[in-house]
């Protein structure tokens, strides 16, 4: 049997070979692994220690928490509070930035995530994730603001995903390409399963949900139309349809077999950009894509690109395949062109 790679070993090596990661940050995403470990062992026990259900608040966004998403969050915040690596960390279940205390050490990395997405799926047993992103605090800040954190997401230093299905895998990249680790439950440690994930260019496979096809603006009808009209239509094949409602489980299967993931904006809410989030959904998806081979944009721009204005700003996502998403972005130049 071959001899196991373990996460440590992985970024090790990472910082060894290619100097590609300060030590501290290879101790910051340690760190968050472990996080995600504990955040997986609290999801699957689930009803049996009183973790599902609602935790009777609300979030910045005006969402219901549920108790995993409190949960998730503190577990985040509690285990990168101390370590001395980090400068301040932002989620999408509090309004402000967290500031390190003062009686822990500061340091150069500003952490984001979304502490537990996909949270509708808990009560239902269906895969939920964690999502992360690494940006540094730029030089000379002793005090960090939410201004310090609106950077592009071509700026980030590192990002990943932990999907909690079947088994519960880590997905992260350092900007050398994609590794996913599998987490073995009897020695607690993630175990490097594939070293280089890749995302085919072409694929049979579309994630969008079509309960909002009235709504959806001309580039996205045409778009899924086409895909619809299968090998009867313009594009020669037949294509096929999942949409689980959890981003992490719908990207992890593209970034492992393929396909496209569009949440559009749409005609419900024109001043709304889309529902996703840019800073701790969007980025460090399209960033892990991009490094898979894959490609991200809103529709018209490459989402590593966009300038954040806001800490919780939404945008439009189409990512995956890159000659699907190069396609259905050539559509919406097309409209906007004319
Ligand atoms: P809808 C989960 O709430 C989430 O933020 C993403 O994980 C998911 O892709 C999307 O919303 C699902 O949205 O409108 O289909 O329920």
């Amino acid at each position: 049997m071959a001899r196991v790679v373990s996460l440590t070993q992985y970024l090790v090596e990472k910082q060894r070979e290619k100097g590609l990661i300060p030590g501290e940050l290879r101790l910051l995403l340690e760190v968050v692994a472990r996080a995600c470990k504990r955040i997986s062992l609290s999801v699957s026990k689930g009803a049996l220690a009183g973790m599902l259900g609602d935790a009777g608040t609300e979030n910045v966004q005006g969402e219901v928490q549920k108790k995993l998403d409190v949960i998730a969050n503190s577990t985040l915040l509690e285990a990168n509070e101390w370590g001395g690596h980090l400068a301040a960390m932002a989620s999408e279940e509090m309004d402000e930035p967290y500031t390190i205390p003062n009686r822990y050490p500061m340091g150069e990395f500003l952490l984001l995530f979304d502490p537990l997405d996909g949270s509708s799926n808990i009560d239902v047993n269906v895969s939920i994730g964690t999502i992360f992103s690494v940006l540094k605090l730029p030089e000379g800040i002793s005090e960090p603001k939410i201004e310090h954190f609106l950077q592009p997401g071509a700026r980030q230093l590192a990002a990943g995903y932990a999907v909690y299905g079947p088994s519960s895998q880590l997905v992260l990249t350092v900007g050398d390409g994609v590794a996913s680790f599998t987490l073995d439950r009897e020695t607690g440690s993630w175990s490097l399963t594939n070293p280089r994930m890749s995302i085919p260019a072409q694929t049979r496979e579309y994630a969008i949900n079509a309960s909002n096809a009235r709504h959806w603006y001309p580039p996205v009808r045409q778009y899924v139309d086409e895909l619809l009209a299968g090998s009867t239509g313009s594009r020669g094949k037949d294509y096929n349809m999942r949409w689980v409602a959890s981003m992490v489980a719908d990207v992890h299967r593209i970034m492992t077999r393929g396909g496209i993931f569009m949440y559009p904006r749409d005609a419900r809410e024109p001043d709304k950009p889309g529902k996703l989030r840019l800073m701790y959904e969007a980025n460090p998806m399209a960033f892990l894509v991009e490094q898979a081979g894959g490609a991200a944009t809103d529709g018209t721009t490459r989402i590593l690109d966009i300038q954040p204005e806001k800490l919780h700003q939404r945008v439009a996502v189409f990512l995956g395949s890159k000659s699907e998403v190069d396609h259905v972005t050539a559509l919406h130049h097309k409209a906007g062109a004319g």
